[in-house]
């Protein structure tokens, strides 16, 4: 795992770390007395099933780190009415072993060994002395179409390795392999981060697996890629159709602050609850946009939904509209000039294709259809409502890769597993909303918010981007929240967060556990944490205005057709 900088999605993004340089070198007691030496032989010779040992190298210290075994190799994954598959993995032994695993999630459709854990958690983790481990969860990103062999026939073990079976098996395999290293029974705890895919990873596990982590930090977690890729694809298409040039989303942006600003009681360029906003695009017609680029914004805003009007995924929240295509992790990103094609089953030509372009193709398609050459620009949506023979096949062949279904968690709740989730309002790639109508349907499936939140709590992050990025305050610390959480009985009320321009921090907030929305107390630096407070009951993230309802940001179950009840309703249940 490359821990000197981090790959999320298809995209890179290096500018956190900075500000961890200056972490205290911590001294250790004298190293234990391993199993094992730190050699290729030695590992292997631990005989951890399934387990093929390719490499150990011994890393010395180095501030904030310490010594420690860096081991390479593969996991045999079986099982689950799939063929045999191998699973990659990096597994860090450290010498000072505080007693912990943590693993790491591995973002976009995963094939790396590169964590999308929280960048502000990542440097910890050896310096805190956890033993840490990470999968590709069985195939290389570098191959175009692991998905399949030949058009419309999958390759079945790498899918379900893909979906869960990878992480669970690496997940079992590399406990062993730390119990064996440092002769113990037990590992005292065991603990998953990691953000967008790598969140998925980790609720899946929670849910599929509850025994396995007791403790989980799931960021801008990709709760439904099905509907995601459906949004963003329905995103994307409307800014083929209106093209939208750059110049004139930062007039949007700035329209967008002027109206939503001040609702939240302090003028101070952040949005606490994009859903109360009544932005129209329409009054930046003739001025500023055409009436089709208002259209297009207003398609943007919009859920996707089915055939007889019922929503499938949560529309755009109305603070990142401004910086659609400024952010190159955005759904469009790069899409500096328009299409070259516009009608055409690739619109791009030879320009660059916008990340989020792939991403709908790497699901929709490869993973839908098994065959990334079907026409996505005509197949798949009629505007916002997605074409009835596509819902039931992709929602069908993907059913395993989303862990949306409240129900699930029971298990993992009832052994006191701890899920703390956290969401930027400003995510450009996975709609803030799903993460709300996530979180309160655990909340109906298990006693209300307050009952919930002994075991979940949702921090929803005003201007941040996804995963990282944005102009509210995006970095803050959850290892140490969930550390608190689960082994001092210290729940996270409020976690404290920072925004930095140039390496310099110029803003620092407290994220508050949903529903509870952030408040200013009316005098002294808005920029200051102390100013802020997260009022005990608050539910002020609920309310909605018009761009919340456009959205879909409160529709109620019934309105909702997701991914478990429509594949119920299919079976007959
Ligand atoms: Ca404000």
């Amino acid at each position: 795992m490359k821990i000197s900088s981090r790959h999320i999605g298809p995209l890179h993004e290096f500018g956190l770390w900075i500000a961890f340089a200056a972490l205290p070198y911590v001294a250790f007691a004298s190293a234990p007395t391993f199993a094992a030496e730190c050699k290729t032989t030695a590992l292997a010779g631990l005989n951890v099933p399934s387990m093929t040992v390719a490499s150990a190298t011994v890393v010395p210290a180095a501030a904030p780190n310490p010594e420690y075994c860096d081991v390479k190799g593969s996991v045999e994954t079986s099982g689950e009415g799939a063929g045999n598959g191998s699973a990659n993995f990096e597994i860090q032994l450290p010498a000072n072993w505080n007693g912990k695993f943590i693993f790491n999630g591995v973002g976009g459709l995963a094939g790396t060994l590169n964590s999308s854990a929280n960048p502000a958690d990542q440097p910890q983790f050896l310096a805190r002395g956890y033993a840490t481990a990470v999968t590709d969860t069985g195939h290389l990103a570098s191959q175009p179409t692991w998905e399949y062999g030949t058009p419309g026939t999958p390759d079945t073990p790498k899918i379900v390795d893909y979906f869960y079976r990878a992480v669970h098996e690496v997940t079992l395999a590399a406990k062993q392999l730390v119990k064996s290293y440092y002769r113990t029974e037990t590992i005292r705890r065991s603990y998953f981060d990691g953000c967008s895919n790598g969140g998925k990873m980790g609720l899946i596990e929670a849910s599929r697996y509850p025994t396995d982590y007791d403790g989980i930090i799931s960021g801008a977690p990709w709760l439904d890629p099905v509907g995601t890729s459906l949004w963003s694809l329905k995103n994307t298409k409307a800014l083929i159709d209106a093209y939208i040039p750059q110049d004139k989303f930062d007039a949007v942006g700035a329209a967008i602050i002027k109206q939503c600003d001040k609702a939240d009681g302090v003028v101070d360029g952040l949005i606490q609850n994009p859903a109360k906003c009544a932005f129209n695009p329409d009054a930046l017609v003739p001025e500023t946009l055409t009436q089709k680029q208002a259209n297009a914004l207003k398609m943007i805003m919009n859920p996707i939904r089915d055939e007889h009007g019922k929503l499938i995924y949560p529309g755009s929240s109305v603070g990142n509209l401004g910086q659609e295509n400024s952010s190159p992790r955005g759904p469009v990103g790069r899409l500096d000039t328009p299409p070259a094609d516009p009608n055409g089953a690739d619109p791009w030509g030879s320009g660059t294709v916008p990340g989020n372009w792939n991403l709908a193709n790497g699901i929709l398609l490869k993973l839908g259809y098994y065959d990334g050459g079907k026409d996505l620009n005509h197949s798949i949506l009629n505007g916002d409502v997605v074409k009835p023979d596509v819902l039931d096949l992709v929602y069908t062949r993907l059913a395993a890769d989303i862990p949306d279904d409240p129900s699930n968690f029971g298990a993992y709740f009832a052994r006191n597993g701890k899920l703390l989730i956290y969401h930027g309002y400003d995510d450009l790639i996975i709609s803030p909303y799903s993460s709300v109508w996530f979180y309160e349907d655990l909340a109906a499936e298990n006693g209300g918010y307050e009952k919930l939140q002994a075991n979940a709590r949702l921090f929803m992050v005003p201007g941040m981007q996804h995963c990282v990025g944005g102009t509210g305050p995006n970095s803050f610390d959850t290892l140490t929240a969930l550390e608190n959480w689960a082994e001092r009985g210290v729940a996270p009320d409020a976690i404290p967060a920072t925004h930095s321009a140039n390496n310099t921090v110029d803003r620092t907030m407290p994220l508050c556990k949903f529903p509870e929305e952030a408040h200013y107390k009316g005098t002294g630096d808005e920029n200051s944490v102390s100013n802020w407070s997260c009022p005990a009951k608050d539910q002020s993230l609920l309310a909605v205005g018009p761009n919340g309802i456009q959205a879909g940001a409160n529709a109620a179950a019934p309105a909702r057709v997701r991914a478990p009840a429509k594949l119920a309703a299919k079976s007959g249940n």
